[in-house]
């Protein structure tokens, strides 16, 4: 049967190759050609903006928020609204007709690629969706490498929109998206052209994530140890979930004083840890686990909830809480209301603080607390232990657990490895992979938690900080000679910025899993095996063996 659609970018891809038919996501073959359309416009945005850097121009604010609004919009459960994607293609069309005029002021001759020339008519929408899907490369490992990019691009603007919305933006960076957005344009980009280009995307990586750190830091304080109540309260509740923290600190100052209380959700767990956000009493906790279980916990939830960033999973027909849905920046789903960001940057969330007032408070799914906040300024307060442990003996490795959860039961592997790993290693972690494993209550070594929560998936810098202060510590050639292994679990693409963030520092034997990207083709995945000796997961027991014994 004829393909109805082609997506392959995150790990649950149907049957480890790619959706054809619906996204196992829930997104459905309209909503993948309007997003290929996107990809293909901002493409054509890139390429031209590219050129234009290259002679002269300044960075162009609008220019580079389109861009990273477009890759943020198409990452795996941002946004399933048709027409909140058109929208975007109208901007980027908009946007493209300026840099084209800008261009030819300039007499500049541009690339002949087809994204460049296509001339963006309405009537050949559907026709231009079709023609730019992934599997426009004929060549597999030409479009392994150029996805590859794309998806780490993705992850970068997610960390890039979310700091500079705190005020912290980098030209460098947008020139740098500008540029790979040229070479995965370019139909005569060599496999060696590609490899140069992916490394270089993993060390802008390893630039957002720092950028990202220091807007979060420099906004909201470094993070502290906290403890986080899991349970509830008596009052109503407003559920936040996703990574932008700016959206929680319009709302927890809205909603100061008026009665209702404020629950994180999934990757918005975080929020606890920074002072300027802890400090609201009405803070009270963390209600529920990863992403993929919300269709469960957000029927139990009773008052409305708030999509900051992704991950959505798509209601059920008969769910209880579609019509207390609400979404926010690049996020989206038909039907559930959009909160508009002002000029002045901030959101109004008067109608969603409306709501909770009517609504029951939250029906308790679990209680007691968890723990976290160990950031790489909290960790390095521990050094001196953290030191002596590890030169004693007390801790024999560190294994960096972080990434994603997801809903696979082979994921149930990452819960067995941090229940099977010998009492003396300790579990660095970050993004939503923690939910699997931060309710088990492993202990502690010597005062040293034996799972240590940084915070988002963007804080796995955290661990690349660490790891170079114990480098500088224990006086070694390289982090690879260090106690620290890699344990990553992917899901989707800003997992896939981190696993290249972490290649372009030279870190090797990172071992990523359940399974291993289906957009990764075998010839490309021996270049990373050789290069890099990245590899994937086995059993709970080899792998303990392997990684740590
Ligand atoms: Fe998880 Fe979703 Fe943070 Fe991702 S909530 S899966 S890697 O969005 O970004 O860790
Ligand atoms: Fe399939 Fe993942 Fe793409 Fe959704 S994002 S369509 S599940 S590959």
């Amino acid at each position: 049967m004829e393909n109805q659609m082609f997506c392959f970018q995150c790990q649950e891809t149907a049957k480890g190759t790619g959706c054809t038919v619906r996204g196992v996501c829930g997104k459905k073959p309209e909503t993948s050609r309007w997003m290929d359309l996107l990809l293909s416009v901002t493409r054509g945005v890139g390429t031209i903006y590219h050129s234009l850097l290259e002679n002269g121009m300044a960075d162009d604010t609008t220019v580079d928020d389109f861009i990273v609004d477009a890759l943020f919009a198409t990452i795996t459960n941002a946004n399933f609204d048709d027409s909140a994607l058109l929208a975007k293609v109208d901007k980027g069309l908009a946007v493209k007709k300026q840099l084209l005029a800008a261009a030819a002021d300039r007499g500049l001759r541009l690339p002949d690629y087809h994204e460049v020339e296509w001339g963006g008519e309405k009537s050949d929408f559907t026709a231009e969706g079709d023609r730019e899907s992934v599997l426009r490369t004929a060549n597999e490992d030409i479009r392994s490498l150029k996805e590859t990019i794309v998806l780490g691009l993705k992850g970068m603007a997610a960390y890039y929109e979310h700091a500079a919305r705190l005020g912290q933006r980098d030209a460098s960076i947008a020139a740098f998206m500008a540029k790979a957005l040229t070479g995965i344009t370019n139909p005569d980009a060599t496999g060696d052209d590609l490899l140069q280009l992916l490394l270089a995307t993993g060390k802008y990586g390893v630039d957002v994530m720092a950028l990202l750190d220091k807007a979060n830091t420099g906004a909201y304080g470094k993070p502290e140890v906290t403890k986080v109540n899991i349970g509830v309260g008596k009052r109503p509740g407003i559920l936040i979930s996703g990574h932008d923290l700016h959206d929680i600190a319009d709302l927890l100052e809205q909603t100061e004083g008026t009665g209702i209380d404020v629950y994180t959700h999934g990757e918005m767990l975080p929020a606890h840890y920074y002072p300027e956000l802890k400090k609201y009493s009405h803070l009270v906790g963390n209600y529920g686990n990863a992403w993929w279980k919300q269709r469960e916990e957000f029927s139990h939830f009773n008052g409305p909830i708030i999509f900051t960033t992704n991950c959505i999973v798509p209601p059920t027909p008969n769910s209880n809480y579609a019509d207390r849905v609400f979404t926010a920046n690049s996020t989206g789903y038909p039907g559930w209301k959009h909160i508009a960001t002002r000029p002045d940057g901030h959101k109004d969330f008067s109608e969603v603080i409306e709501m909770a007032r009517h609504s029951a408070a939250p029906d308790e799914i679990e209680n007691g607390e968890i723990v976290g906040g160990f950031a790489h300024d909290q960790v390095f307060a521990l050094a001196d232990k953290v030191v002596e442990a590890v030169k004693s003996g007390a801790i024999r490795k560190f294994v960096v657990m972080s990434g994603c959860d997801g809903r696979m039961k082979s994921r149930q592997y990452y819960a067995d490895f941090a229940k099977a790993l010998p009492k003396d290693v300790v579990i660095l972690t970050s993004g939503c992979a923690k939910y699997k494993y931060n309710k088990l209550n492993l202990g502690d070594i010597n005062g040293i938690p034996r799972v240590l929560d940084a915070g988002q998936c963007n804080d796995s810098y955290s661990w690349v900080v660490v790891a170079l202060k114990l480098k500088e510590i224990f006086g070694v050639d390289s982090v690879n000679d260090l106690p620290i292994v890699f344990n990553i679990a992917w899901y989707e693409q800003k997992a896939v910025i981190v696993l290249l963030a972490l290649l372009s520092l030279g870190i090797k034997n990172i071992h990523i899993g359940p399974t291993l990207p289906a957009f990764v083709s075998p010839n490309v995945l021996k270049t990373l095996q050789e290069s890099f000796g990245l590899g994937g997961i086995t059993t709970v027991d080899e792998d303990i063996k392997n990684l740590v014994e």
